[in-house]
């Protein structure tokens, strides 16, 4: 496949040639991308597209919605409920399901999207992003609200547009993890990484450290060790990052490994984490395992998690896989009363602040 030429339609023709349906789920896509290209060019615009302006609104997670979230939100929708390849939606922006609206007619797909992840970078001009997720749907029926809680194992396609320096649409369909980069002069998606792996191993972690105090311990350790370095138990120094930007971390991690963490945190208790299952960690999970690496709650395989409602979240560790099997592991071990007690780095061995004769 020559790398120069392979634009997105043809690759998915190509991949999906033998299976029934394909050309449905081929001119879906492309409604998907159609959408991500008028997106960029709203992002692109910044204050001059009045993109920053906050609304007095919020989405179904109780989020403040940008008028970006909005625009983006409607984008999606435009360009993909005229086509009768989808029997409806849901979005991370709106409380309930959407039904295709008269004359349109129901198609064999369910879409569940995340417009615009990571908005609250809108305004600083940082890298944000949209994510899809593509489900089966049996019939013409309007669909009920559990033929979207399908687990991500029943996905046929996820990916990710991320709306950086250059505009990149990154998917799966089953058969691997592919990266396109939009040629803005012509207005394809041309192939320029395809068949993206995670390396299994990695010294770069992302979490967001100020919520330390609310982690479970299992994670406490884990981070603890990664910042301990070369002088503690991994023998060897970590990087972190953090970009508040799903899409960006996740890229990243596909790109040259790492391991990404939005744990459960005690912070709010009666969440069971800031991340949504149906459009961001199981399309993000789909996308990160066709790659070689490992998405888990810390406990349970990602894509295994039966849905229980529409806008549900979740614990997110996903990454090289060597690195969330040892988070998992501490998960087992916590559990089981197994684990070393979490000692702070200030009271180790090594610290300044040891009390003499109390090893
Ligand atoms: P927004 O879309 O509200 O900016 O949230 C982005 C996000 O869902 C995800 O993309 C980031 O990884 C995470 O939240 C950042 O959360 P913190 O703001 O708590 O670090």
């Amino acid at each position: 496949m020559h790398l120069g030429r392979t634009t997105l339609p043809k690759f998915l023709t190509e991949q999906l040639r033998d299976q029934p349906g394909h050309t449905e789920l081929v001119s879906l896509i492309m409604d998907v991308a159609s959408a991500v290209k008028a997106v960029s060019a709203m992002v692109a615009r910044g204050a001059l597209g009045g993109s920053l302006d906050v609304l007095a609104s919020a989405n179904a997670s109780g989020d403040t919605q940008k008028l970006l979230d909005v625009t983006t939100n409607t984008t999606f929708l435009r360009h993909c409920e005229w086509s009768g390849l989808v029997a409806g939606m849901v979005s991370e922006e709106m409380d309930a399901a959407y039904d295709i609206p008269e004359p349109y007619r129901r198609g064999p797909y369910l879409l569940v999207f995340d417009p615009l992840d990571g908005s609250s970078n809108i305004d600083i001009n940082v890298s944000v992003g949209s994510i899809f997720s593509v489900l089966k749907h049996e019939g013409t029926e309007r669909p009920a609200v559990a033929d979207y809680l399908k687990p991500g194992t029943a996905q046929v396609a996820a990916g990710y547009a991320m709306y950086g320096p250059s505009t990149l649409l990154v998917l799966t369909v089953g058969d691997g993890t592919h990266g396109f980069t939009l040629d803005r002069e012509v207005g394809d998606f041309v192939l320029t990484q395809p068949r993206l792996q995670v390396p299994a191993d990695t010294s770069e972690f992302a979490i967001n450290a100020s919520n330390e105090r609310f982690w479970e311990p299992p994670v406490q350790r884990y981070v603890s060790e990664c910042k301990a370095g070369a002088h503690g138990i991994r023998a060897r120094d970590f990087n972190m990052r953090w970009i508040a930007s799903m899409v960006a971390e996740v890229h990243r991690i596909l790109v040259r490994g790492g391991v990404f963490m939005y744990p459960r945190d005690t912070k709010t208790p009666l969440r069971p984490g800031r991340l949504r299952l149906l459009y961001e960690a199981n399309p993000m999970a789909m996308l990160i395992e066709q790659a070689g690496g490992a998405a888990t709650t810390g406990r349970t395989r990602m894509l295994d998690i039966p849905p229980t409602e529409l806008h549900q979240r979740v614990p997110v560790i996903l990454g090289s896989r060597n690195e969330v099997e040892r988070i998992e592991r501490y998960h087992r071990e916590y559990d089981a009363g197994e684990d070393r007690p979490y000692v702070s780095p200030l009271f180790n061995d090594r610290s300044l602040y040891r009390t003499e004769g109390t090893r």
